[in-house]
């Protein structure tokens, strides 16, 4: 429950290139928060369910990673980065910020990471639907969900900012 939290968790998420991991890093080295990277925690501790043979990729056991990110949940303080988002219980967010890119910008990004075919193009349109941010909407409350702009490293340090100052409200509001 929040309330029994000392610290806020936030939820980074967003369309694969968009800037998460480059996002958090940033905050990480600002704030004394720890950053979840779940992709990262699913391949340490294997779990997935199948391997997606379109997307050449492995399948989340979804289940499996939420046990293993529960007891981390609990205090606070954590800053949780995936590409999706509608499997998290509600009550672990006290924010949700989405990432947005334009095209041109993702396009180039996603190339550069070797991305190509379908899974190149799903991507993009996947960020040109803004399906991340649907999911976020129908999966949190709306007023906790915010959209922030990622095309430009002017932008990344905007939102570091804007996300920093939000964490001093969130404790200047708790004392
Ligand atoms: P994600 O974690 O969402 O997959 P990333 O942080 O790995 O994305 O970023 C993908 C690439 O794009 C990486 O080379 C850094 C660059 N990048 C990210 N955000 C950016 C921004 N706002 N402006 C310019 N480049 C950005």
């Amino acid at each position: 429950m929040a309330e029994s939290r000392s610290l806020p968790n936030i939820l980074i998420t967003g369309t694969p290139g968009v800037g998460k991991s480059t996002l958090c890093q940033q905050l990480v080295e600002r704030t004394n928060f720890q950053w979840l990277e779940v992709g990262k925690l699913a391949k340490e501790n294997n779990c997935y369910e199948e391997f997606d043979e379109v997307y050449r990729c492995p399948v989340l056991h979804e289940d499996k990673i939420l046990d293993l990110m529960e007891d981390q949940m609990t205090d606070g303080g954590i800053i949780v980065d995936y590409h999706g988002c509608d499997f998290f219980p509600e009550r672990w967010f006290d924010i949700v910020f989405v990432l947005r890119t334009n095209n041109t910008a993702l396009f180039d990004r996603l190339s550069k990471r070797g991305y190509s075919g379908k899974k190149l193009e799903d991507n993009i349109e996947c960020e040109i639907f803004g399906t991340i941010h649907e999911e976020a909407i129908d999966s949190y409350k709306k007023d906790s969900v915010f959209e922030l702009s990622s095309n430009s490293a002017d932008e990344m340090d905007e939102n570091v900012e804007q996300i920093v100052q939000w964490i001093e409200q969130w404790k200047q509001n708790k004392m």
